[in-house]
């Protein structure tokens, strides 16, 4: 690897946003392929910082910063890769459920995801049914994401599901469910297609659903 693509990767990993956005031009500047730049430095090393996450070898605010530093780098190569018409590996819809405020752990997965090379639609927190669908449809997602951190709002990914059978919808989407009081055999009841238990996790399987869809 280059000398400036190892540069970015370490600021990466380090979080140093500043840096990044500074390293992106320069390689840029210097004839580099955007889709080089992304592939072999920043979504390489965000895989790396997924693996350590997952082996609790570092933790959410090294996640976050490093997230924050791929975003900076993303701001210059974004219109770059859509000029040369490179797409995104697939789209996924990502949402905290209905009466349920909590967002760290879902904006966590969606810079992973984002860090996996997927496109990312943020609902926010307290999404509905119709905001879920209505995205999904908008930006033809493939995967749509559930993020739940009670017990009494764990409930409503269930109700959301079942909303999205009766009106004939559910099977156009994989639909991946997370967050704490969620477990295997809680998205097995309610008909969600992954559970994922973190973050890092959540991208290595959204890749492989599109990757075979
Ligand atoms: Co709240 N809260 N909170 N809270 N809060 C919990 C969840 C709680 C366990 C605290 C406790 O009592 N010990 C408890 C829930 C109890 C239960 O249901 N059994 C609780 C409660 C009760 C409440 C309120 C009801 C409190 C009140 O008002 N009486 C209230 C509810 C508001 C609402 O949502 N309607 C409330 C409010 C809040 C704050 C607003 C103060 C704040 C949220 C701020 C924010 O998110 N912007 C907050 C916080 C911070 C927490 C704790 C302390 C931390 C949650 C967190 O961000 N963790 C939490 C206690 C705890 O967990 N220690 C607690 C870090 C985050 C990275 O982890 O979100 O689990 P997590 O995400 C993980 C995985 O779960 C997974 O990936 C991430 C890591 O890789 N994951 C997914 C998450 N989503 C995924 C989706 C996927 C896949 C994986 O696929 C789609």
């Amino acid at each position: 690897m280059s000398i400036i693509l190892e540069e970015i990767s370490e600021a990466l990993k380090k979080g140093k946003a500043k840096t990044v956005k500074e390293k992106v031009q320069q390689a840029i500047d210097e004839g580099i392929p955007p889709k080089t730049i992304l592939d072999d430095a920043m979504l390489k090393s965000m895989g790396e910082i997924g693996v350590k996450f997952k082996a609790n070898e570092i933790f959410v605010p090294e996640v976050l910063v490093a997230a924050r530093a791929l975003n900076a780098g993303l701001v210059i190569l974004e219109p770059l890769l859509a000029a040369q018409g490179i797409e995104p590996i697939g789209t996924a819809v990502i949402g905290t459920v209905r009466g349920d405020l909590h967002d760290i752990g879902k904006n966590l997965v969606a810079m992973m995801l984002r860090g996996a090379g997927l496109e990312v639609i943020d609902a926010g927190v307290d999404v509905s049914t119709d905001k879920f669908l209505e995205l999904a449809e908008q930006n033809n997602a493939q995967i749509i994401c559930m993020s739940s951190l009670l017990t009494t709002t764990m409930e409503a990914t269930g109700e959301i599901i079942k909303e999205m059978e009766d009106r004939g919808v559910r099977n156009k989407y994989k639909i991946m469910i997370g967050g704490a009081p969620v477990t295997a055999e809680f998205a097995k009841k309610v008909n969600a297609d992954y559970y994922t238990p973190d973050a890092a996790t959540a991208a290595e399987v959204a890749k492989e659903i599109v990757s075979s869809h």
